[in-house]
């Protein structure tokens, strides 16, 4: 069975052109926000599977309607992250079952049964880990950054809160142990790689298993094919590139999947960081292009 690294947006096209690999869901982006407990990875990943995800937009269910929304403004509340009315039933039975003491992974197991999802999803740890930006207008959540400031503040710095002290969900390390081969998903590798796969217990999984990773690179040239990946990328030192990502996965990964644009830099690759790199047209913008990119990865050998 495959396993996937995933985070949310950049990852589902991916996630959809394997058949039935499971799953570990980034959860660095996870906000409690008017009273709910909102996923936004994992719910991007069920919606994605389920085939209720608005295409358009990366994220909430489509054909969603925003009264919930309407309301909370006429309240006076300052609705700067919207919820879909659909969207926000999911929010509510999962906070609901987290106030009653069930673990994230638990909820999220019970969310996708009822979607009549058949493979697992796993939130890579049931511990809170968030994702802080420090910017030039302060530090704050991520979504805070991403949503409400529109990615538009300088990044300083990015940070996982709680990650030091979280531990990997149960079975996560058996799925990393026992899988044929795990996939790092074409996501942002310092919002939505980078929190999963700095939680200890994980990463040491990680590193065992890497003879058996192949990741894909989310930057094709010096830009990310989708979000502010470069500019975190930035902020921690890492070059935006394919080399960066090496660099970032190397003690991870043993293969990386590249653009052909970037065919050039293979070598380089392959030698300062013992990995085996293999091209291929990257970009995923139909159901074709997820399958052939999940067809030529299985063809790894
Ligand atoms: N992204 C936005 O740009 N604006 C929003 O109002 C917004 C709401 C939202 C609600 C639920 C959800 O699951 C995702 C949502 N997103 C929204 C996307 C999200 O902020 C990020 O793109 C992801 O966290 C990045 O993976």
């Amino acid at each position: 069975m495959y396993l996937i690294l995933a985070g949310g947006t950049g990852s589902i096209k991916l996630v959809r052109g394997f058949d039935n690999a499971n799953i570990i869901s980034n959860v660095g982006d996870n906000i409690w926000l008017y009273g709910l407990y909102i996923c936004p990875d994992i719910d991007t990943i069920m919606y994605g599977l389920a085939d209720i995800l608005d295409k358009n937009r990366g994220w909430g269910i489509k054909n969603d309607t925003f009264n919930f929304m309407k309301q909370l403004r006429y309240y006076g509340i300052d609705t700067w992250f919207s919820i879909g009315d659909k969207d926000l039933a999911t929010h509510i039975l999962r906070s609901e079952m987290i106030r009653e003491g069930k673990r994230l992974s638990e909820i999220t197991d019970i969310l996708r049964r009822r979607l009549s999802i058949g493979r697992r999803i796993l939130p890579a740890t049931d511990d809170r880990v968030e994702t802080y930006i420090e910017s030039n207008n302060g530090i704050m959540h991520l979504q805070e950054f991403w949503v409400k400031h529109k990615g538009m503040l300088d990044v300083k710095n990015v940070f996982y809160k709680g990650i030091d002290d979280a531990k990997a969900s149960d079975y996560v390390l058996d799925l990393i142990a026992n899988a044929e081969r795990i996939v790092i998903a074409p996501a942002n590798p310092i919002s939505s790689i980078n929190p999963i796969i700095s939680i200890k217990d994980i990463r040491k999984a990680l590193i065992d298993a890497r003879d058996k990773c192949i990741a894909v690179s989310p930057i094709i040239g010096t830009s990310a094919i989708s979000g502010p990946a470069a500019k975190y990328m930035q902020a921690l030192g890492y070059d935006v590139s394919i080399y960066g990502i090496a660099d970032l996965y190397s003690s991870i990964t043993s293969s990386l999947v590249i653009d052909k644009s970037d065919e050039k830099y293979s070598n380089i690759i392959s030698t300062k960081f013992d990995i085996d790199v293999y091209i291929t047209d990257i970009v995923m913008r139909n159901n074709e292009d997820e399958r052939r990119l999940a067809d030529f990865i299985k063809n790894i050998k």
